[in-house]
This record gives C-alpha cells, sequence and structure tokens, in this order.
C-alpha cells in the first residue's frame, strides 16, 4: 500500500512538470498545441490578438509589444496612417522587432456578445486571414494565441472548435505554411484545446 501511494506521489510530480503538447499532422503540415508564452517561440511569424485601433492594449498584445520593442508600434502607426482601424476579421504584418520571431501578424478577433452578432465567422477569418498574410509572404511556420478568449469574453471551449476547424481547413489547401503552433497561455485553455483537438481528429475532414 505505502508503495503505491509513493508511486501515485512521484506519478504527480511527473505529470505537473511534463511540458504538454499534442502534434498532429494535416496534409503536409505539423499542426501543434502546446501551453506556454507566445513570444518566446522562435515560429517566423507569431500571431497578435490586436484590437482595431493596433496601438496596443492588454493580454498578449501587451506582452508582445513588450517584448519586442517599439519597432512594431511604429509599424502599426504607418498601417493606421494608411489604411485606417483594422476591422474585425482581418489581418496585417509587422517586423517582430527583438523577438525570436521574425514577423508579428496582427488581427483582431470578435467581441463576444453571445453568439449571433456573427462571432464564428469573424473569429474563422481572423485565423484564415492571417495564415493567407503568412502565405503571401512565403512564411512556413506561425504560432497563434487563442484570439477572442481574453478580453473579448469568447467562451473558450466554441473559440477552441472555430480555431482549430479554420487552421485544418487552410492546411488542407496547398500552401507553403509547415508548422502551425497554437500557444496556450494558461492550462485551462491548454486543456480545452486539447478536447476539442481530440474531438476534430475523430472526425475524417482532418484525420
Ligand atoms: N502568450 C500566449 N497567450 C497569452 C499571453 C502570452 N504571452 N498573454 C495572454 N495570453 P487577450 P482577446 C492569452 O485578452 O480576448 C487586448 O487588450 C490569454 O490568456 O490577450 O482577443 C487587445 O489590445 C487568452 O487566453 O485577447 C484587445 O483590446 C488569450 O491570450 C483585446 O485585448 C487572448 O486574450 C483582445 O482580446
Amino acid at each position: 500500500m505505502a508503495m503505491s501511494a509513493c508511486e501515485q506521489v512521484d506519478s504527480a510530480i511527473v505529470n505537473r512538470n511534463m511540458p504538454k503538447s499534442i502534434k498532429i499532422t494535416i496534409s503536409k503540415a505539423n499542426l501543434t498545441i502546446i501551453q506556454g508564452d507566445i513570444t518566446q517561440q522562435a515560429t517566423e511569424a507569431i500571431v497578435n490578438a490586436a484590437n482595431s485601433s493596433l496601438m496596443g492594449g492588454g493580454g498578449v498584445d501587451k506582452a508582445i509589444h513588450r517584448a519586442g520593442g517599439p519597432a512594431i508600434l511604429a509599424e502599426c502607426k504607418q498601417i493606421v496612417t494608411r489604411q485606417g482601424p483594422l476591422p474585425p476579421g482581418q489581418a496585417v504584418i509587422t517586423t517582430g522587432g527583438n523577438l525570436k520571431a521574425k514577423f508579428v501578424i496582427h488581427t483582431v478577433g470578435p467581441v463576444w456578445h453571445g453568439g449571433n452578432r456573427a462571432e464564428a465567422e469573424i473569429l474563422k477569418s481572423a485565423y484564415q486571414q492571417s495564415l493567407k498574410l503568412a502565405a503571401e509572404n512565403h512564411l512556413t511556420s506561425i504560432s497563434f494565441p487563442s484570439i477572442s478568449t481574453g478580453a473579448y469574453g469568447y467562451p473558450v471551449d466554441e473559440a477552441a472548435i472555430v480555431a482549430l476547424r479554420a487552421v485544418a481547413s487552410f492546411l488542407q489547401k496547398t500552401t507553403s505554411i509547415r508548422e502551425v503552433v497554437f500557444v496556450l497561455f494558461d492550462s485551462r485553455t491548454y486543456d480545452t484545446y486539447a478536447a476539442a483537438l481530440e474531438n476534430l481528429t475523430g472526425e475524417a475532414e482532418i484525420g
């Protein structure tokens, strides 16, 4: 009895310290989910869950501008001067400044209003426009945070399904992109994406 209690304690410690990740293959690309901080990612681009002003904010937006330095905001200002505020569901690209990632792709997810204001379409578009922009710039790897599920209030379980489906359907087409990583900040968000990914891989479309 004492022995098995000990083993349980050991395995609990191992599980707590184990890096969490799941990787699947879709067409020619890997899709990975991990728990972590997106500012530390070394993919060619990382995606920022920005707001339409592109002037920074809280959450992942704040973390990216802080880690990447002022060159990112300088380019965002030029973009807004040129084309105005960025509508939800659209994406633009800037330098990554001091980040490991060479580029930041800024997109704006929907604010959650209950689900009847085209939130799912806008969220899908935010992912797909970001991927399209990456492909147009001949990039091969990109990391995403969980867009809209922080300050914008989108329920994580619903957002995870939209996000994974949007990426999976993009990767099924011909594209330069070979690696997509979802970098999920907290364990509840990671676990929700892990469950959604397991459900989706059970479906023929991305098996
Ligand atoms: N790495 C990865 N994910 C992160 C990080 C990080 N360093 N920091 C936070 N997250 P949010 P939204 C997670 O609020 O809901 C901003 O003020 C966070 O835990 O950043 O799209 C913008 O300027 C959550 O799971 O973005 C906009 O005004 C996820 O990133 C507004 O918030 C998204 O949370 C956008 O809201």
